[in-house]
């Protein structure tokens, strides 16, 4: 979460600054002495900018950071506030910057115009009421999301994570049919302030420039718009073939499992019945479908608690990887600032994140940790972005980010892939790794997190970018999210959901407002790292078997290219570690290889009809 702040003392300065170059704007760049006033103007308009911008990101870090561990009206007045004056200044300067990118300028701050220009998520339109309104309606929505709750009829009421855990653990459906349906009801508010904030800041967008909010969060990629739809859908054909093998199966055996009844042969899998709440990863109903003969027969949920693990000592486990890698051991900051377990007294948003208040060396995580093996990788997660953070923190202000928001998110899952068997036989979770003839049954739990997620990673904003552009109008929100979630991922609601229902904000990231491709990106790069980083280990076995765990020199490697930040376009950063300017599903097909002819095997011989 950056947003791009100014002082507004500052401001004054640097509008009259740059409106007196909006004058000379039309002038060719060449080499008169007016051109270079104005090229000199422009690199100081860069320069105070980023200042404004680095100082007011500490006040607005602070403010969310108090609103999301401590929900109340008050907070989220405060918040908004904040909010409210941040937006008003990063309009202005993405406005001003607009002004001065046909300069003959250095790459460097060429690009940092760009930055500036293209990176609000939430963009107000320029009438400060408008603004104040989005603001107040961003921080509603958080807190919306951030209290939400289901109350069984014995008058228990439980939060986010705990339905979650249910989701992931009961095998009952009416159980889970209960609390999918229960959770979803805490959205259905969202709608009348969700249609709002599109249509506000979709006339941000416009007073920006862009035809709507759909191409402003397009143009954050090194490429034309379009040219990055047309990319997706490539990443996407090239999944397509094993994401289908991987439904087929799955039906197949849940269909064994529950009968006709429940899951039918054909057509979509009802969303309740894949262990999450979202139908996004599968990896918890791995135990209902797993290979008889190739099961590596352990958990790593029971490894944990059979350890005496805690949240912190899961945390401090995910620390020590890094550590063996050569990154610098977190600051006892991190420590005592984090949030690692869910206060009772208080309404927190749960949904785990990663920060860094100061932009420097206070990093945290605020997380509700459940002690389980999904939870695990979320640490690790959650860690890789705290580590980019501190690794960029000696770049300047609008560099420190990642390459693209895919990097960010790809980091500590690339980290997490190294989660071998071997891993955990020598952090001491696990006795004996299992050998070869397990390696499908670890394969298909892999699948199930990663290669399941895929068409939900990008279904989400196929739906959103629908919706910003008008092509979904605010009647269809619920119907068309269903078509989506059909045609990209082959799940369906279990019961039938008209508009009286707003699924799309039972997803923390649509009241949240946090763009989602990343996530999709993110589970191909975090591939291509995986396998790039284990060659550099030296690795000679299969990728799947591979762990990183010590290796400094893979560690080197990946640390230059988080220390980059977001100072070179994505390419750049990428061929740092792979070597390759592209991003390419080729490591991901690689890597699950034996699983794909596994289990086209499987479908072959149970006689089934993939597809839906
Ligand atoms: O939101 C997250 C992280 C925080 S950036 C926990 N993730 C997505 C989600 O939970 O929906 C990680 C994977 C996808
Ligand atoms: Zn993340």
């Amino acid at each position: 979460m950056k947003l791009y702040p100014a002082k507004l003392s500052r401001l004054s300065l640097l509008v009259a600054l740059a409106l007196a170059a909006t004058a000379c704007q039309k002038v060719q760049p060449n080499k008169t002495p007016s051109n270079e006033a104005l090229v000199e103007e422009a690199n100081q308009f860069i320069e105070q900018s980023e200042q404004t911008l680095s100082q007011l990101s500490i006040d607005i870090n602070r403010s969310e950071w108090i609103y999301s561990n401590f929900i109340t009206e008050d907070t989220a007045a405060l918040s908004a506030s904040v909010g409210e004056k941040h937006t008003a200044t990063s309009v202005k300067l993405a406005t001003l910057a607009a002004n001065y990118t046909n300069l003959p300028l250095t790459d460097d701050n060429l690009r940092k115009l760009n930055i500036l220009r293209s990176s609000l998520v939430l963009p107000a339109p320029l009438d400060p009421k408008k603004n104040a309104e989005l603001a107040a309606i961003s921080a509603e929505l958080n807190g919306l999301y951030g209290k939400g709750k289901y109350c069984f009829e014995d008058g228990r009421c439980l939060t986010q994570p705990e339905l979650s855990t249910i989701m992931g653990e009961s095998q009952d459906p009416a159980k889970l049919l209960e609390v999918w349906q229960g959770w979803r009801e805490i959205a259905k508010p969202m709608r009348p302030l969700f249609e709002r904030e599109v249509e506000l800041a979709n006339e941000g967008a416009q007073d920006l420039g862009y035809a709507n909010l759909s191409e402003l969060w397009r143009s954050q990629y090194d490429m034309k718009p379009d040219e990055f739809s047309t990319e997706l859908d490539r990443l996407w054909d090239q999944v397509k073939p094993l994401y289908d093998s991987l439904h087929c199966y799955v039906r197949g055996e849940l269909n064994e499992k529950y009968g006709d009844d429940v899951v039918s042969k054909q057509g979509a899998i009802p969303a309740h019945l894949l262990g999450n709440m979202w139908a996004q990863s599968w990896g918890n109903i791995y135990d209902q479908v797993a290979p008889q003969d190739a099961d590596p027969g352990y958990d790593v949920t029971q490894l944990l608690a059979a350890q005496d693990y805690d949240e912190t000592k899961m945390v401090k486990q995910a620390e020590n990887f890094f550590s063996s890698l050569g990154f610098e051991a977190l600051p006892d900051t991190f420590w005592q600032r984090s949030l690692f377990v869910q206060p009772k007294d208080r309404d927190v948003v749960c949904h785990a994140s990663a920060w860094d208040l100061d932009d420097k060396d206070d990093i945290r995580i605020k997380m509700c940790i459940q002690k389980t093996a999904e939870d695990f990788t979320v640490i690790h997660h959650e860690l890789g972005h705290n580590y980019y953070q501190r690794a960029y923190k000696n770049q300047p202000f609008i560099f420190k980010n990642s390459a693209n928001d895919g990097f960010h998110e790809a980091i500590g899952d690339t980290i997490a892939l190294s989660i071998t068997p071997s891993y955990l036989k020598q952090i001491g979770l696990l006795d004996e790794v299992p050998d070869a003839s397990k390696d499908i049954g670890l394969l298909l739990k892999q699948a199930l997190d990663k290669v399941a997620f895929m068409p939900f990673g990008l279904m989400i904003d196929q739906w959103r970018w629908k919706v910003f552009s008008g092509e979904i109008t605010p009647e269809q929100y619920n119907q068309a999210w269903w078509e989506l979630r059909e045609k990209y991922q082959g799940v369906k609601s279990p019961v039938s959901r008209d508009e009286s229902y707003f699924d799309p904000g039972a997803k923390y990231h649509v009241p949240a407002n946090v763009p989602y491709t990343r996530y999709f990106l993110a589970h191909i790069l975090q591939f291509q790292f995986h396998k790039a980083l284990c060659e550099t280990a030296g690795d000679k076995g299969p990728v799947h078997r591979c762990s990183i765990y010590g290796n400094k020199e893979a560690g080197s490697q990946l640390n230059t290219m988080l220390e980059m930040g977001r100072s070179q376009p994505w390419p750049e950063a990428l061929a740092v570690v792979t070597g390759s300017k592209e991003m390419d599903a080729t490591a991901v097909l690689d890597y699950f290889a034996p699983l794909q002819t596994w289990l086209n095997e499987q479908n072959t011989q149970a006689n089934r009809q993939c597809g839906w």
